[in-house]
């Protein structure tokens, strides 16, 4: 790993994913060659117009892969525990805050966490907004447990078009953040992948790509490390823990 630069021991921490780093717990990332996207539409599963449209068919996607994850004892990884690791360590906040809508960070450990696109195993309803946990499959024909009404219910994620969730929070966080670390996440979908542009501006934190590969947004980093996230993320958390 190329040389990392170690910010002061109570330097605050946001530390921003996606689906990279779920891969190699066995979920598909979506713009890889053979990601989601190459297999759906966006305008068909990822959007509130899908689902006025559709539902049938958006519930059918969410539902395969719902199963897929809750299923195959798909475990968190090294870097999603190397994550843990380095909250439970630090001398001052780590946030994390995924895109991803698994369940992954949790599991391995991570306490400061925000789902900013949601979480797949809960239900929302488009009535009255009330949420709940859900692990088995949706249908319109479900029935919300907070209204009594049938057919509002929805995975609660965020579709394009739609405001991600605690953003309010989240560019408190950036803007007083000293590192800035984007693991997994390819710097196509807004607003996440204008994190690294707001922390540049605000004239405060280091910021860190570590990635398979440059993402679109590579160049605002002013540090990158490349590789599979089971071996870049463990080194680095150790390169910052000193150990
Ligand atoms: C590895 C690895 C390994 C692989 N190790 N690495 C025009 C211009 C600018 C913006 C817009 C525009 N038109 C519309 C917009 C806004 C729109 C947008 O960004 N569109 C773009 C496509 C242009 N955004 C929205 O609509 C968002 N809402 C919004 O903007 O509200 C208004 C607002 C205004 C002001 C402030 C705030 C808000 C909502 C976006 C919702 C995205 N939803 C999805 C689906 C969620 C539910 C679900 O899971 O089904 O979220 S889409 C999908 O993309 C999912 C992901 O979270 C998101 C990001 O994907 P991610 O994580 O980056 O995955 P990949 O596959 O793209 O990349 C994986 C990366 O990992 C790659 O780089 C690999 O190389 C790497 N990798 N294996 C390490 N083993």
């Amino acid at each position: 790993m190329n040389r990392v630069t170690k910010p002061e021991p109570n330097a605050r921490i946001v530390i921003l994913t996606g689906a990279g780093i779920s891969q190699e717990s066995g979920l598909e990332t979506f713009r890889d060659p053979d990601g989601i996207w190459a297999k759906v539409r966006i305008e068909d599963v990822a959007t509130p117009e899908a689902f006025l449209r559709d539902p049938e068919r958006v519930h059918a996607f969410y539902n395969m892969r719902r199963k897929r994850a809750l299923t195959l004892n798909l475990e968190p990884n090294a870097a999603h525990k190397a994550l843990a690791n380095l909250e439970a360590r630090w001398d001052a906040e780590v946030l994390v805050v995924t895109q991803n809508v698994d369940s992954f960070h949790e599991r391995a450990g991570t306490t400061n966490l925000i789902h900013m696109h949601g979480r797949h195993a809960e239900a929302r309803c488009n009535y009255c907004s009330h949420v709940v946990p859900w692990v088995g499959d949706m249908s319109v024909h479900d029935v919300c447990e907070g209204c009594g009404r049938p057919g509002g219910l929805r995975p609660n994620v965020v579709w394009f078009g739609e405001m991600p969730l605690e953003m309010e929070r989240i560019q408190e966080a950036l803007a007083m953040c000293d590192l800035f670390v984007s693991i997994g996440t390819s710097g196509n979908v807004y607003p996440a992948a204008g994190f690294v542009a707001l922390v540049r501006k605000l004239g405060r934190g280091h910021t860190v790509e570590l990635n398979l590969e440059p993402s679109t947004g590579a160049s605002l980093f002013a540090e990158s490390h490349y590789g599979r996230a089971t071996e870049i993320v463990p080194r680095y958390v150790a390169a910052l823990l000193g150990a």
